[in-house]
């Protein structure tokens, strides 16, 4: 990863360990890291750091860390050729975060709509975490000198406000960062609640409106049949039928049909028919990959070994840049 002419573009993306990784999380982001591993340097992160914004249970949070390294490995990343750590194994996370909370402006994280949403939903816990959790995450990717961020689109505003730092700190002290792009799939970008089809499906919610990539196949199936759909019986794609054009997108990222090839397949058949194709499609993949995740998952010495290893190759690759920062910031060095 030497920033030479033939430097291989590097990719880094992260998902919180926070709670049961949903099929929002699968197509909105996972899915999308699998094509990108041959072409790039790849780092994938599991950010236990961003994840205590919102109170977890610790043993939770311990378990759920190693079973979503092993859930990255069961979607198709390749354990060889990326690398895999722990956020919190890597304290340069931290320790960059802190410098550039100090080139963040209070007004420019005031308007981040994920810290309103979760201040809402969380009203009693409004921790400063909360709100500079788009530092975090901007050091994440800067740390790396990444070139390519794929992600939802919820994720898009985090983007840009990391480019914003990136530009400021740069504006300063000079080309420091490498300025990163966010990659956000055409189909699957907002995957929207089975039972609140105009909010995202978020794995924090367990009321059944999100499936999860734990869920068994009677349980997938039981809460398609259930979810939300529109007046009226077609199966069709049009602009405020949210519930409908959520069926399909799924639809769609499971069988790779597009949106003209699913109405046709549907023609007079209803939301009934429609909605039992969708639960089978989505059973059969989720318990291929749940298949994988179980072999995975059982063997501990291999997952720990894996973040252990990746944690020391990214340490040495996010220390360089910590490193020209503390520089240019003007840190002492004896
Ligand atoms: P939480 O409920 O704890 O806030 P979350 O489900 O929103 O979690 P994150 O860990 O914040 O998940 O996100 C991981 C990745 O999944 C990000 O790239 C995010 O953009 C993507 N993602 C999350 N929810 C969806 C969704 N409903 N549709 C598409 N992509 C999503
Ligand atoms: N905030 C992201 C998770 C995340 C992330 C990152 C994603 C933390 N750091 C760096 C990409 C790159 C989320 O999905 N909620």
């Amino acid at each position: 990863m030497e920033n030479t002419a033939e430097r291989k573009k590097i990719v880094f993306s992260g998902v919180q360990p926070s709670g049961q990784i949903t099929i929002g999380n699968y197509l909105g982001a996972l899915r999308n890291w699998v094509p990108l591993q041959k072409e790039y340097n790849c780092i994938f992160c599991v950010v236990d750091l961003h994840s205590i914004t919102v109170r977890q249970v610790p043993a939770e949070l311990r378990r759920r860390t190693r079973e979503l390294l092993a859930m990255y490995l069961a979607c198709g990343l390749d354990d060889e050729n990326n690398i895999f750590f722990v956020q919190s194994h890597v304290p340069a996370h931290a320790e960059l975060a802190w410098v550039l909370n100090c080139y963040t402006m209070f007004g420019e994280l005031s308007r981040m709509t994920q810290f309103k949403d979760k201040s809402a939903a969380h009203s009693d816990n409004v921790n400063a975490g909360l709100f500079t959790y788009p530092v975090l995450m901007a050091a994440d990717i800067l740390l790396y000198q990444t070139d390519l961020v794929p992600v939802g689109q919820d994720q898009k505003q985090h983007l840009e406000i990391t480019r914003d730092i990136a530009s400021r700190f740069n504006g300063i002290y000079g080309d420091v960062f490498r300025m990163p792009e966010p990659y956000i799939p055409q189909v699957g970008q907002k995957i929207a609640s089975l039972t609140e089809p105009e909010k995202k499906m978020s794995k924090s919610d367990t009321s059944g409106g999100s499936v999860s990539m734990f869920d068994d196949r009677d349980t997938i199936i039981r809460k398609i049949k259930r979810a939300v759909t529109d007046s009226g019986s077609e199966v069709r794609y049009a602009e405020g039928k949210h519930g409908i054009n959520n069926l399909m997108t799924i639809y769609s990222c499971f069988t790779g049909r597009n949106f003209a090839e699913i109405e046709k397949e549907f023609e007079g058949l209803g939301y009934g028919a429609f909605k039992e194709a969708v639960g089978l499609a989505v059973a059969d993949a989720v318990g291929k990959i749940q298949e994988k995740y179980n072999a995975y998952l059982a063997d501990k010495d291999f997952l720990d070994g894996l973040m252990k290893q990746g944690a020391e190759r990214a340490a040495l690759l996010a220390n360089r840049t910590l490193s020209k920062v503390y520089k240019k910031v003007g840190f002492y060095r004896p």
